[in-house]
């Protein structure tokens, strides 16, 4: 209201969504009115009304034949205690409450479904929505402790679901019996919604980057990617470990481990308030870089196989991305825009500030879409050994990620590494007593 205080502000929850037949689909609500509401439950709406400094939550009503078949939904009562509006009403007064309210402003401020469904009742000249979700952008980027609270118990849950699917993956499985072991701890601790469908990517499907089939065997001497985060309350987590499908890595493995991990650290090491994403995400690039010319799969300069975009062959995505009740959060309205440093694409240029929640998600993949790609390789034929980088194809490839809060002084990690290992020691002697 203070950020928007010319016009009336009316924000719609989600609406169930027909899967087939009478069937609806596992009902999520819309992350902007779960940051403003926190009800979790469809056909609500948010009206703020700032001239008289007044917010009222519309709940759906619900006739008593809905009852028969859904059971116990909130009432108005309820409602009132649980989510500290001014006001609760039922949504079918909405309208008329909207006719009242108009004569007071000019402008009206909605989220595309509210506008969808009141304009023909708001009869402003100036219907905007932009203005709401930028504002609705900058508020959520930095998270109060009440959200990284929620984001911490979701990593928790995520982290112990990693530990258990490290614990249960064996040779001779399918990629989907492991989501079931990690979604499967998520439900059980009482978290039925997922931030995203799990990635469960064994051997060469770790190249391909939102793999979703999940359905391939699990082969002794390949990798295991696994990247996957429940949700709390809307809030996100997000994290990915690679791990080897036998007991240990192969010599090979182990390599191209090292480089991701070590890579991932250092960026973790850098995070403090002021910095640039973008710088980070060159910071990953050159040792990611460094490391291919290291292995003898990379030759040059750093700097030039940088600008040359020669080491987005292999690491084709950027360092992280924001976070919470959106996995991939926006990053913090028009106000926070920054022009990109470098002269080469960057999609995630932002300044860090305390209390945003990232992701730092180093990969290395042999993705053969990029390495047998004759323009690629002509272009970059001085800066990568193709007839080595070959032989990796069916590598797949290995990507580590946690979930980071920034305050003053270092950043603290949000995912728990004693739960969801990520040094190589460590993993062994996991994958060692579980495979015993
Ligand atoms: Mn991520």
């Amino acid at each position: 209201m203070r950020r928007l205080p010319e016009g009336l502000i009316l924000v719609s929850g989600g609406a169930e969504a027909l899967r087939n037949g009478d069937v609806s689909h596992p009902f999520r609500q819309d992350s902007d009115f779960l940051y403003l509401a926190g009800a979790e439950e469809a056909g609500f709406h948010v009206l703020l009304d700032p001239k008289r400094r007044q917010s009222t939550l519309f709940i759906a009503r619900i006739d008593a034949g809905h009852k028969v078949w859904e059971g116990k939904v909130p009432d108005i009562a309820e409602c009132r205690r649980l989510y500290g509006f001014d006001r609760v009403s039922y949504a079918d007064s909405l309208p008329r409450r909207l006719k009242g309210l108009r004569r007071g402003y000019r402008r009206f401020y909605a989220n595309r479904p509210a506008s969808r469904n009141y304009s023909a009742v708001l009869p402003f000249k100036k219907r905007d929505c932009d203005s709401l979700l930028d504002a609705l952008q900058e508020l959520r980027a930095v998270k109060s402790a009440a959200e990284t609270a929620s984001i911490r118990k979701a990593g928790q849950v995520s982290a112990r679901a990693h530990r258990a699917a490290m614990e249960k993956a064996r040779p001779g499985m399918r990629e989907y019996e492991v989501q079931a072991v990690f979604d499967g701890e998520c439900l059980r601790a009482g978290l039925p919604h997922l931030a995203f469908p799990s990635i469960v990517a064994a051997g060469a499907n770790a190249a391909v980057l939102h793999y979703r089939r999940n359905d391939a065997l699990l082969k002794s001497g390949d990798m295991l990617l696994l990247d996957a985060g429940a949700e709390l309350h809307g809030y996100a987590s997000d994290i990915t470990r690679t791990f080897p499908v036998g007991r240990r890595f192969s010599a090979l493995q182990r390599e191209v481990y090292s480089i991701v991990l070590d890579t991932q650290k250092a960026c973790i090491a850098k995070l403090k308030p002021g910095l640039n994403s973008a710088d980070l995400h060159v910071f990953s690039m050159r040792m990611l870089a460094e490391g291919l010319k290291s292995m003898g799969l990379m030759t040059g300069d750093t700097d030039g196989l940088v600008e040359s975009e020669a080491i987005r062959l292999f690491y084709p995505h950027g360092i992280g991305h924001l976070m919470g009740l959106d996995v991939h959060d926006g990053t913090g309205g028009s106000g926070r825009k920054l022009p990109n440093p470098f002269k080469f694409p960057i999609r995630f240029v932002a300044k860090l500030e305390p209390g945003f929640v990232l992701t730092i998600e180093p990969g290395l993949y042999f993705i053969e879409a990029l390495l047998n790609d004759p323009k690629k390789r002509a272009k970059y034929r001085t800066s990568v050994r193709f007839s080595k980088a070959e032989r990796f194809l069916g590598f797949g490839g290995v990507r580590i990620e946690d979930d980071l809060l920034i305050r003053e002084g270092a950043a603290l990690n949000l995912t728990d590494s004693r739960t969801a290992p990520k040094e190589i020691s460590e993993i062994e002697e996991l994958r060692r007593r579980a495979l015993a």
